[in-house]
């Protein structure tokens, strides 16, 4: 008898579990109106499957839980920020650490020391916090992610490179002195979790330091994208993640992470660098605005809880059931032809919405309609990753509009069963069926900065 490829599963046993609560139609129909039809908005005790982020939502392990109790809450060099210190120094390869408490206050730190007014910052696909820190610094973003990553349906496996050829263009037309950094995103989330290979970030450094530029890595999901580089890229199947990630790296002057994705703790992040001038100046900055440098704005145990989830990300077991449980999602999607951006992402599965909804133009928020409509559907909550989370430029006004208008299904790590992964799928499928009649929205609340948290919308 022969078999078939031998299955993947968890490396771990479930020790705590957490009810969860469902709620009928007319209620959530109640809910998402009175949030607006924005998914941010809802309370999540009245949420069924909540794939709304995996941004620190993740279930830590009994070895992250008992680090918390080794917590050290002195103010100033605890001892768990050296173990922090040395793990990222260990399986990141940055010399100097700071930490923050998550990502958005390292790209705000960063953005504020590498950023002249009037410069430009190149990268791979925005990243909504990580432009907006830039502009808000004096700089202006410049997408150079090749043309693969705008169209969901190619299925070229690293639709995260940066195109050579447009990043070469920008510097010739702006001056190498007038381009701040270069930001490379692995994966890259708004493309719909895509990785970049080794091969590119290998010449996207040998170009930017042919010019004297930085390269910034947004290291936030690196581990899922050295794993795709593990099962995709010539070379590197018999590598480990780990070691994967440390070649990554190399191509890398500097880091900001949010270790709310990856390291698999619900707060906390760092920026981490090569360059003893700029860690000074980041050390600096960092007591204005988060805390003294040995903690930045986290408690001891929330810096050990990191350190510890850094050990266990690494592992490729962990990381292989991690974004074959995306997979999994995604395979059954396609077997109710569900419209979406293949190949699947590591950390999500993302909805093509003017696929779905076919009739409801991309002013008319689609894919903000789908999310509205899955949580009405079976309770389940997700994100709106298109227009509405791509804002306004910032010197014209104008809202942008995204070739990609997604609805992301994201799972967070360690939390949910394939079997709460069937009925998503089958309460996709359902929402599919029934999409003829469903109807646009306009936006009646647009707060100024990072709309898609706080707007508010209703039926046209
Ligand atoms: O949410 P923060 O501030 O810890 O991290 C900001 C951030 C930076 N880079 C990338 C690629 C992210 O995905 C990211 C946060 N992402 C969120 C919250 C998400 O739901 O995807």
């Amino acid at each position: 008898m022969r078999f078939p490829k031998r299955p993947w599963a968890e490396p771990f046993k479930i020790k705590v579990v957490e009810p969860l609560k469902v709620t009928s139609e007319e209620d959530r129909k109640k809910y998402i109106v009175e949030a607006g039809y924005n998914t941010f908005l809802l309370r999540s005790e009245d949420v069924y499957i909540d794939l709304l982020t995996d941004s620190g939502t993740n279930a830590m392990s009994d070895y992250q839980w008992a680090g918390m109790m080794l917590g050290d809450e002195a103010y100033a060099g605890s001892k768990n920020y050296y173990n922090l210190e040395a793990n990222v120094q260990k399986f990141y390869g940055y010399k100097y650490l700071v930490p923050t408490h998550q990502g958005r206050g390292a790209e705000n730190m960063l953005s504020h020391c590498l950023i002249k007014k009037g410069q430009y910052v190149p990268g791979n696909m925005y990243f909504t916090t990580t432009r907006l820190h830039q502009e808000l610094a004096g700089g202006t973003f410049v997408d150079v992610i090749i043309d693969e990553a705008h169209n969901p349906q190619s299925d070229f496996p690293f639709k995260g490179n940066v195109s050579i050829q447009k990043f070469e263009d920008l510097i010739k037309k702006v001056g190498e002195k007038n381009v701040a950094y270069i930001t490379i995103g692995a994966t890259v989330n708004m493309a719909g979790g895509q990785p970049v290979s080794m091969e590119n970030i290998k010449a996207v450094h040998a170009l930017a330091h042919k010019h004297g530029i930085k390269v910034v890595l947004d290291a936030t999901r690196a581990m899922e994208n050295a794993y795709f580089i593990q099962q995709r890229e010539a070379g590197y199947a018999d590598k480990t993640v780990a070691e994967i990630l440390l070649e990554f790296t190399s191509y890398s002057d500097a880091a900001t992470m949010s270790g709310k994705k990856d390291l698999l703790v619900n707060i906390g992040g760092f920026v981490a660098v090569n360059d003893w001038d700029l860690f000074e100046e980041l050390r600096n900055l960092v007591v204005i605005y988060e805390g003294l440098h040995t903690y930045g704005g986290l408690a001891g145990r929330d810096m050990e809880a990191m350190a510890r989830g850094i050990e266990e990300a690494i592992q490729d077991d962990h990381i292989a059931a991690r974004v074959n449980q995306v997979a999994y999602l995604g395979n059954l999607l396609d077997e109710y032809k569900i419209p979406m951006v293949k190949p699947y992402g590591g950390h999500a599965i993302f909805l093509d919405a003017k696929k779905f909804y076919e009739h409801i133009p991309q002013n008319q928020y689609t894919a903000q309609v789908l999310a509205a409509e899955l949580y009405i559907n079976s309770g389940v909550r997700t994100m709106e990753r298109g227009i509405v989370s791509a804002g306004r430029d910032k010197d014209t006004g104008k809202e942008y509009a995204p070739a990609l208008e997604l609805v992301r299904l994201t799972i967070p790590r360690r939390v949910y069963t394939q079997a709460h992964l069937d009925i998503v799928a089958y309460s996709v499928a359902e929402v599919y069926e029934n999409r003829k009649n469903v109807k646009g929205f306009k936006m009646v609340y647009e707060p100024k900065y990072l709309r898609f948290f706080q707007a508010r919308f209703d039926k046209i």
